[in-house]
């Protein structure tokens, strides 16, 4: 086994994941350029996955990925083929805010002949998709519909619902280029499950990392605003630094 993942990600309190889709950046000189900017960042990790890359592009981005970088990849897959050995761990994503049974269990069947010769971290995940204020494109691909945002209790019960059938993580998510992110009040409903919480979906500032990582959330996901706006990474960089320094004094 590789990378302890999951226990990275329990053991973290501000953590930070870059969210990269393959697909979105088809020529490998604009895909080196961005990982060695994450590289130079320093994120807790980098997601990778996306609602409709192909295996082509999805294993060609692992390839680079892993020979440019060391902090550690996670899959964040979209449908069963995005798996590949060059992880160090995958997101066993069971869609539980939907009642669609190719995403509670049809692709991660598709996926096991695979995975199951692969050394790398499977991580059962509670995945429950909020609504983020338009359509997303889980929403779309999957014919799911999402929890709405004022809903904390039914998103309380299928978390819990989840640790009762064995899932280690929850993950919280608007959405891909959500307009609204998860509200605090939402993250709070499950901050007391002793799962450790991931939120993504619409975070473009550092105050909203901030609101969620102090409502709770271990790893907070930004995707697309790194592909907006580059300069990020730095405000990401200090963010994290700044913490660090936060808890070597505290020490
Ligand atoms: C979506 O959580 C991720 O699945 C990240 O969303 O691209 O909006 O940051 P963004």
């Amino acid at each position: 086994m590789k990378n302890n993942v999951y226990q990275k990600i329990a053991n973290e309190k501000k953590g930070i994941a870059i969210l990269i889709d393959p697909e979105k950046f088809s020529s490998v000189q604009r895909l080196t350029s961005l990982i060695n900017k994450i590289s130079a960042a320093r994120p807790n990790f980098i997601f990778v996955g996306g609602s409709t890359v192909t295996r082509k592009d999805f294993n060609q981005c692992l390839s680079l990925m892993k020979s440019l970088t060391k902090i550690p990849i996670v899959i964040f897959p979209g449908a069963a083929h995005q798996v590949s050995q060059e992880a160090d761990a995958i997101l066993f994503l069971s869609l539980l805010s939907g009642r669609n049974p190719d995403y509670l269990i049809g692709h991660h069947i598709q996926a096991v002949d695979e995975l199951e010769k692969m050394d790398i971290e499977i991580i059962p995940t509670a995945y429950l998709l909020i609504d983020g204020g338009r359509k997303s494109a889980v929403e779309y691909v999957t014919q799911t519909n999402p929890i709405p945002s004022n809903q904390p209790n039914i998103v309380r019960k299928t978390a819990l619902a989840g640790k009762y059938q064995g899932k280690k993580i929850i993950y919280l998510d608007a959405g891909s280029g959500a307009v609204d992110a998860i509200p605090k009040e939402i993250i709070k409903s499950v901050n007391n499950l002793d799962m450790p919480l991931i939120i993504g979906g619409g975070i473009r500032t550092i105050a909203s990392i901030k609101e969620a990582h102090d409502a709770g959330a271990n790893l907070v996901v930004i995707g697309n605003k790194i592909e907006d706006d580059i300069d990020f990474l730095l405000d990401i960089a200090n963010y994290s630094k700044a913490n660090l320094t936060r808890n070597e004094a505290s020490f």
